[in-house]
């Protein structure tokens, strides 16, 4: 009997095998091999000018959840900042004049559309914008981001932390970087999010490169970190080679959702905003570090993923058992102290 393959055999072989060996689950723990399937989508937006208005932006934004609840999404993350360009850019001496850029109240008259069709069609999301309040008579302007539930209810806000750049301007710069001129330091930690769904965190853009961020917020049992952001390309603080930018963005999301066993949502405005670059690369991050789906485009674009929760739950049983492994007697340092202090 002449038994031998033909190179096309052995490929269809072979693809066969690999197909039946990726759908066997190799999860050895019978409590988290039911699978808990949710479809999340991120909403990339490519550039926004100065000139566009905010009434624009929303258009865009609800042309990307309706493509999104098209394709199964129960929750979309929006960027950073996304209803406006990117103003921290910019040198601005007045409120009078960055004032245009924030929301006041909850959801604003520019938001209000894009509130109303995500509650018609039940999906949940995560809208990063410029917030202006007012607290005992003072007024106080926050980096934000809001959730609201596929409900319509808005379960809660963040306020970025970890702001970068400075107060005053540089000067002689292509471009500044101002966000600590604008915007006070998040008041409200790192909170999370109970929802039928799954356990929702939030962050937003430089808080993604301190493992702090997600580690407070697994610590607080959740399973989904959303995350918008807004990375010009060049780096004017600290020059370093163009293709770094993208790595450690990409490296920053595979560390979080892998150390956390948690998914990653990440949502970039990017493009080239009035000539002004901004990375893309907007991902979804699996528990086991891997990037599921990443955008392709620096425009526009949803990105979608049935995001498996029990895989999460899976690795906080085993390798990041929390619980079991953690060693707090030797972290105290990491809220003790801001700088590196060198010992004698
Ligand atoms: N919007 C940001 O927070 N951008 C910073 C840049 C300035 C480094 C980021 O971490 O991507």
């Amino acid at each position: 009997m002449d038994i031998t393959l033909s190179y096309k055999d052995a490929s269809i072989f072979y693809f066969m095998l690999m197909n039946w060996l990726s759908s066997v689950d190799w999860r050895q723990d019978e409590e988290t091999q039911m699978d808990r399937r949710v479809g999340f989508a991120v909403a990339q937006l490519g550039p926004v000018h100065l000139q566009d208005t905010k009434t624009a932006v929303v258009v865009r934004l609800i042309d990307m959840l309706r493509q999104a609840h098209a394709r199964g999404a129960r929750w979309v993350t929006f960027p950073e900042l996304a209803l406006t360009t990117f103003f921290p850019r910019y040198i601005y001496e007045t409120p009078e004049e960055y004032d245009i850029f924030f929301e006041e109240g909850l959801p604003s008259p520019a938001m209000r559309p894009l509130f109303e069709v995500a509650k018609d069609l039940g999906v949940g999301f995560y809208l990063g914008y410029a917030e202006k309040t007012e607290d005992n008579g003072v007024t106080r302007r926050f980096n934000t981001s809001v959730l609201v539930g596929p409900d319509g209810a808005i379960l809660g806000k963040y306020r970025k932390i970890h702001l970068p750049g400075t107060v005053d301007p540089i000067g002689d710069l292509e471009f500044e970087h101002l966000e600590k001129r604008y915007f006070e330091v998040g008041d409200l930690g790192f909170p999370t999010f109970t929802t039928p769904d799954a356990r929702i965190g939030m962050c937003i853009c430089n808080d993604r490169r301190w493992p702090e961020t997600f580690r407070v917020m697994a610590l607080r049992g959740a399973e989904v970190f959303m995350l918008g952001y807004n990375t010009p390309t060049r780096n004017i603080h600290h020059p370093e080679p163009a293709h770094l930018r993208e790595f450690h963005h990409r490296l920053s999301l595979e560390a979080a959702a892998y150390q956390n066993a948690a998914w990653v949502m990440a949502a970039a405005k990017c493009g080239s905003e009035d000539g002004f670059a901004m990375i893309g690369g907007s991902a979804i991050v699996a528990p086991t570090g891997e990037v599921v789906v990443r955008a392709s485009t620096e425009d526009d674009e949803v990105i979608i993923y049935d995001c498996d929760l029990d895989l999460g739950a899976y690795i906080r049983r085993s390798v990041f058992d929390f619980a079991r492994h953690r060693r707090i007697e030797h972290y105290g340092i990491i809220t003790s102290q801001t700088g590196m202090e060198i010992d004698p």
